[in-house]
């Protein structure tokens, strides 16, 4: 007898349809508009063989412990073990390392998105546990705007009250004339929300926003970053090159009178002292159209052209989060701030700025989300952490000072790495560099559902269950929706849930109830509830008790009357209702920032040649710039197995987007195996010939598994097409230590000779736990 059970995934709000103890198919919501073909992996990857099936010990590890070769990590087979076993090995290298070595060498930054749900938050839960069992390094920031959280309360504010108070669509569609998007608003990007939605909007708000008469410029490599609907004019300057762009129009806006002095005096700080920059007083350079044409490539009258188009009628800028993934990723948002400052529309309808538009559903949502309690990580009783990209230098440089948004940071000698919910093997940059600091660690402990690439390369590793296989309560920051996740099948194989796992890791520490608060699975979903109830009830509305809404699946709340409008208070009354920033103010020159002393980030913005572009002396080698995006069929890492991920390969291989030029020009044709290169690293992939991608840039999503000819070597070719063997890891800056993989020159040619076999998808040789025993 088939059913349908209600639940929630980043991919959308999702009715599981459940035979007996399987999952057998995925329906969107009946409300989602434009549903995500992600979802169609779900069934088939919820009972895969790639489901660890039960806890595993590497080999090595199992044998010698902390002094095993850590460089097996990914080459070992694995021996299957009772959860007695793996949960008491887990408690012993925990405390063994606290005692040995103090709790600061135990990492639990754990990045990741793991599933939906305010309870399974398998890194927040980590955090928990560890914070309560004695203490650990932590991660700040994140990958997606990891730059613009530090940078930004320097500017303008908090980043995140920034992203929940933007001017939403229903006042672009009505009073904007002109969106000017630079990194575009990617209409695959806004099919993800953190926690779920009922409804996915964002090609609809682009048709209606259209229809309504706004244009749309769109300014990126990648052509379908802009939703069609949308009928944007679409300008393909050099990657990396936007805040030479924004300067040029600065520039014309100064030349000719546009900017909005007015505005510059009443709600910024320190113009006079960019100006000088700006205008050329300063180091003889003026910033203008053809200054920026000649770095960025695009014609200087079509520069000219769009500042005055800008200056003379009701014009939003929208800056992509993709931009501050790259080498000083703080000065385009900082440029683009103060591009809009000088337009003066920043607090108008439909006017002024926003960041990540169509960078996740709930970008530019009319709903502000209120309530949403959820399970928190608590405090950590070492106070130590590191920006969250850094994890590579954590493990390799033990003892080594660092700079960091003004303050100096020291790395702990790690000995033990604690990962649930996140694939570093995925995420992070400069993939034989984090193998390389990745044999540091003695122990490596990781909570997957599945034998992922970082999964292989753990030393103990325990079976999560998926949402599907246990209680929830789902719903993003930001979306209408509050989503029931109720257990739809029992756990497959061996698995616990992530919230088990932890408590009874608390357990062996002696503090369970200090971890549960006495509450349990079904007790925390509750309580959640009851938050968005009263919180709720705060602004006057009224949601159902606990029991309608479990069986109904979900409630929507309300949006507000009016539009949100960002920074509208601010700008009507800027004394009264003034910035978290230093000034209080915009800031156009941060005498903070400048007081740090960085010289990649200096107290005004400016121009920064990018490590790696078009325009540097390597590109004779490495002559494309690579764009490692976010994926059209899955997320992330997440789902790459499934059947909407693997129906897009070229050649079984991540597909990698070629202009027909640059295809010819190495005699590379549609569906050729190719190999990407440089200096960093090499992979395979799929060629996919097509001018959606501007000459000179190609375009490799990221999250194909990592899959390298000789697991464990450090150097060997990605046979599969993950872009993280070729990027950067270096932080944007010593201000905000963000990722800056969208900064990446590379090579392609032509793969010669066999085609090896794409293995990731073959879980790992796992050993006769007898066998092992009788050794
Ligand atoms: N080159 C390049 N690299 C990038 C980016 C880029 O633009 N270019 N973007 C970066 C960005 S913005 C981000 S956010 C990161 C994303 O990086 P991650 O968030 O690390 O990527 P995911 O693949 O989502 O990893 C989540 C993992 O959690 C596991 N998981 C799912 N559900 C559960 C669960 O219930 N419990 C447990 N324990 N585990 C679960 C999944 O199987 C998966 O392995 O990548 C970054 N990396
Ligand atoms: N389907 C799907 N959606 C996702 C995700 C996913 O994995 N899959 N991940 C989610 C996450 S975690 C995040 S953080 C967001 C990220 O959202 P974004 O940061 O917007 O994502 P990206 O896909 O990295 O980049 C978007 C586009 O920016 C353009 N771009 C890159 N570099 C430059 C540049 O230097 N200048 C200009 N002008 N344009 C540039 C490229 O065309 C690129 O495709 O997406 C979210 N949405
Ligand atoms: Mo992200």
């Amino acid at each position: 007898m088939r059913r349908l059970s209600p639940s929630s995934t980043h991919y959308g709000a999702v009715m599981a349809v459940v035979d007996g103890d399987k999952l057998v198919g995925i329906e969107p919501y009946a409300s989602d508009i434009d549903p995500s073909p992600i979802i169609n992996s779900l069934p088939g990857l919820v009972h895969s063989r790639l489901r660890i099936s039960q806890p595993m010990v590497r080999a090595g590890w199992l044998a010698k412990r902390h002094n095993s070769d850590t460089s097996r990590r990914g080459a070992d087979a694995f021996v299957p073990v009772s959860w007695e076993t793996a949960l008491a090995l887990a408690a012993e290298e925990l405390a063994r390392v606290r005692t040995e070595h103090g709790p600061e060498s135990v990492y639990g930054g754990s990045y990741g998105w793991g599933s939906a749900g305010r309870l399974h938050n398998a890194p927040t839960l980590l955090r928990r546990m560890l914070g309560v069992t004695g203490g650990y390094t932590a991660s700040v920031n994140n990958y997606s705007f990891g730059t613009a959280l530090p940078l930004m309360p320097h500017i303008i504010g908090d980043f995140n009250r920034v992203l929940t108070d933007m001017t939403d669509w229903r006042s672009i569609a009505s009073d904007a004339r002109l969106v000017v998007a630079f990194g575009g608003m990617p209409p695959r990007n806004s099919q993800i929300a953190s926690g779920g939605t009922g409804r996915h909007q964002q090609r609809d708000w682009n048709r209606r926003s259209r229809e309504a008469g706004v244009q749309f410029v769109y300014i990126g490599p990648v052509r379908d970053d802009m939703a069609a609907e949308a009928g944007a004019e679409w300008l393909a300057p050099r990657p990396n090159t936007d805040t030479a762009i924004m300067l040029g129009l600065a520039h014309t806006l100064v030349t000719e009178g546009l900017h909005d002095r007015a505005f510059l005096d009443r709600c910024t700080t320190g113009f006079d002292r960019f100006l000088p920059y700006l205008m050329g007083k300063a180091d003889g350079v003026a910033k203008d159209a053809d200054w920026a044409s000649a770095i960025c490539g695009l014609p200087a009258a079509t520069l000219r052209d769009l500042a005055r188009r800008m200056a003379s009628q009701r014009t939003l800028i929208s800056l992509s989060w993709s931009l501050q993934r790259s080498d000083h990723g703080e000065q385009p948002y900082w440029m683009g701030t103060v591009l809009a400052a000088m337009l003066g529309q920043i607090g108008l309808p439909g006017g002024g700025i926003g960041y990540g538009y169509g960078a996740e559903s709930n970008v530019g949502s009319a709903s502000d989300g209120r309530g949403r309690a959820r399970i928190g990580a608590g405090p950590n009783p070492t106070g130590r952490y590191i920006p969250v990209a850094r994890i590579s230098d954590l493990l390799l440089n033990p003892g080594m000072e660092d700079d960091y948004n003004g303050q100096k940071i020291t790395y702990p000698d790690t000995r033990l790495v604690y990962w649930a919910g996140g694939n570093p093997f995925h995420h992070h940059q400069d993939l034989n560099r984090l193998l390389l600091a990745w044999r540091k660690p003695e122990t490596v402990i990781v909570q997957e559902p599945w034998w992922t690439p970082v999964a292989r390369r753990a030393d103990i590793v325990l079976p999560a269950t998926t949402s599907f296989e246990r209680n929830d309560i789902g719903g993003a920051a930001r979306d209408p929706f509050i989503l029931a996740m109720p257990q739809a099948i029992p756990p497959v194989g061996q698995a616990r849930s992530d919230f088990d796992i932890l408590a009874e890791l608390s357990d062996r520490g002696g503090v369970r109830e200090t971890f549960t608060e006495g509450r349990d699975e079904m007790g925390w979903v509750r309580h959640f509830y009851d938050g968005d109830r009263r919180a709720a009830a705060e602004e006057g509305v009224e949601l159902p008790g606990f029991q309608e809404f479990w069986e109904r699946g979900h409630v929507e709340m309300p949006l507000s009357a009016r539009p949100k409008i960002l920074l509208e208070a601010f700008r009507a009354d800027p004394g009264a209702n003034p910035l978290a920033t230093p000034s209080g103010r915009i800031e156009v020159f941060s005498d903070r920032i400048a007081g740090f002393g960085y010289d990649d980030c200096p107290g005004h913005p400016v121009w920064l040649a990018p490590a790696e572009w078009l325009g540097a002396a390597a590109t004779d080698r490495f002559p494309l710039h690579l764009i490692s995006n976010q994926p059209k069929t899955r997320l992330h890492s997440q789902l790459d197995a499934g059947v909407t991920s693997r129906g897009e390969k070229v050649a079984d291989r991540e597909p990698v987007w070629i202009h027909p030029t640059d295809a010819a020009a190495r005699g590379i044709q549609d569906g050729d195996v190719v190999r990407l290169f440089n200096d960093r690293g090499a992979c395979l992939a799929g060629a996919l010939v097509t001018d959606r991608v501007m000459p000179g840039v190609i375009q490799l999503a990221t999250g194909a598994w990592y899959d390298p000819e000789v697991p464990g070597e450090i150097g060997a070719m990605c046979k599969h097409g993950n872009p993280n063997v070729l990027t950067r890891d270096k932080g944007t800056s010593r201000l905000g230590q963000g990722p800056s993989a969208h900064t990446c020159l590379v090579e392609i040619a032509k793969h010669e000779g066999p085609v090896p076999r794409v293995t990731a998808f073959d879980p790992p040789e796992i050993l006769d736990p007898q066998a092992e025993a009788a050794e």
